[in-house]
């Protein structure tokens, strides 16, 4: 990577102006840095005569969101544009189209999504996207369905496993999701209100034994190529078309953990709704419509990855009866750990979620951050034994005073 720097805004125009056939000669293009998220620059550039534009998303050797003391591998810009092209391969409609990827600058080159908005934003702004459960459920199913065992030659797969090695962006998952959240970590990061849940959660040895073994899936279960970190901001949205992007943290683990990032999501949205203040009836009609979702999501991914299952799976043993009912039954209990777990990192971790933190009232932001402990820690506890979404719609309703 000798060739590799971050680029200046006016660095990213020149690149830009390079690209064969994408702008009309002497073209003035403008460029905005637009990155909002927590590790890269993202450069829109933009013609505004021909009305095109593209986005030039740059890896920089540190996590942006802590600073140049916490160094990054570049090598994720690798593994993201790598695992953009398989899902686009799979799904198409559901990732931006990736015109280029140039290692030396940890650049990749691709489709702007600007007619979209960040899905995180959309709920905030409580819009709903009916057609979401089925978009996502459809990603999550072809893409943890066609990357695992059950449908890839097991050889090649083991070569796949080796290619998304991602060693330094899964340690930031190991310790923000599976371990700083339960201990007196100085990576945490909370309001002084919240202090006792806090110290209860660090003294919960129950949970820490859930924690323990939903971090060992996460460690060792090389099951299908995941995102890695498949939340609301992670996916761009409109009412007709859904967009999932950035996958740096790619890399072969459990399935249950992107779908249990999703619902996470909706579950943290779903207590930030505490800081809106309409009638009772207007919050507790729109925390329906994100519980609904949540159930649908993952009945959309089940139909679906048993649909793929007994169409394509390749393994003469995946064919066995009963073993596709205790493999879901499986992916539903990890789903639903990994999501408690999703949860509670967003609270008092590292990073946490607009979605609570930009609740300006602080009375207001504490019953929000309280519930979504209480929703979480409970997912936690549940997972081993669930039997049924179902069972996460009503946790998180019996959690709701
Ligand atoms: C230091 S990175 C913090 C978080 O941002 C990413 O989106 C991942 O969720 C990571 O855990
Ligand atoms: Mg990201």
């Amino acid at each position: 990577m000798s060739n590799y720097h971050a680029f200046t805004e006016a660095e990213a125009i020149e690149y830009a102006r390079g690209i064969e056939g994408m702008f009309p000669e002497g073209a003035q293009l403008v460029s905005r840095e637009i990155g909002d998220g927590n590790l890269n620059l993202v450069f829109h550039i933009s013609d505004p005569v021909s009305g095109r534009s593209v986005i030039l998303k740059q890896a920089v050797p540190y996590a942006k969101v802590v600073g140049e003391s916490w160094p990054l591998t570049l090598d994720r810009a690798r593994i993201e544009s790598e695992a953009l092209i398989i899902q686009g391969r799979l799904c198409p409609d559901l990732t931006p189209k990736v015109y280029a990827y140039e290692p030396d600058l940890a650049l990749t080159v691709m489709e702007d999504l600007s007619d979209h908005i960040i899905m995180r934003r959309g709920l905030m702004e409580r819009n709903r996207y009916p057609l979401f459960a089925g978009h996502i459920g459809e990603f999550l199913a072809k893409t943890l369905f066609f990357t695992s065992d059950l449908a890839m030659n097991q050889q090649e797969k083991k070569l796949q496993v080796k290619a998304f090695i991602n060693p330094e962006l899964c340690k930031i998952t190991e310790d923000l999701i599976f371990d700083d959240p339960y201990t007196d970590s100085p990576n945490n990061s909370f309001d002084v209100h919240l202090r006792d849940a806090v110290e209860s959660i660090w003294a919960d040895t129950e949970l820490h034994l859930e924690v323990a073994l939903l971090r060992e899936k996460f460690l060792t279960k090389a099951q299908a190529l995941l995102h890695g970190d498949l939340h609301t901001g992670s996916i761009f949205i409109k009412p007709d078309s859904t967009k999932v992007i950035d996958p740096e943290f790619a890399y072969y683990g459990p399935m249950g953990f992107d779908i249990g990032a999703v619902i996470a999501n909706l579950l943290l949205n779903y207590a930030g709704q505490e800081g809106w203040s309409p009638s009772d009836a207007d919050r507790a009609d729109y925390r329906r419509y994100l519980l609904d979702t949540v159930r649908d999501v993952w009945t959309e991914f089940e139909t679906r990855f048993r649909a793929l299952w007994n169409e394509h799976a390749a393994d003469r043993m995946a064919k066995t009866p009963g073993y596709q009912d205790l493999y879901v039954a499986g992916l539903l209990q990890d789903t639903i750990g990994f999501a408690g777990a999703k949860m509670v990192r967003r609270i008092h971790g590292l990073s946490h979620v607009a979605d609570i933190d930009r609740i300006e009232d602080a009375a207001v932001r504490e019953r929000a951050q309280r519930l979504a402990l209480a929703i979480g820690t409970a997912l936690i506890k549940r997972g081993r034994s669930a039997r049924s979404i179902d069972e996460v719609l009503d946790i998180a309703l019996s959690a709701t005073k």
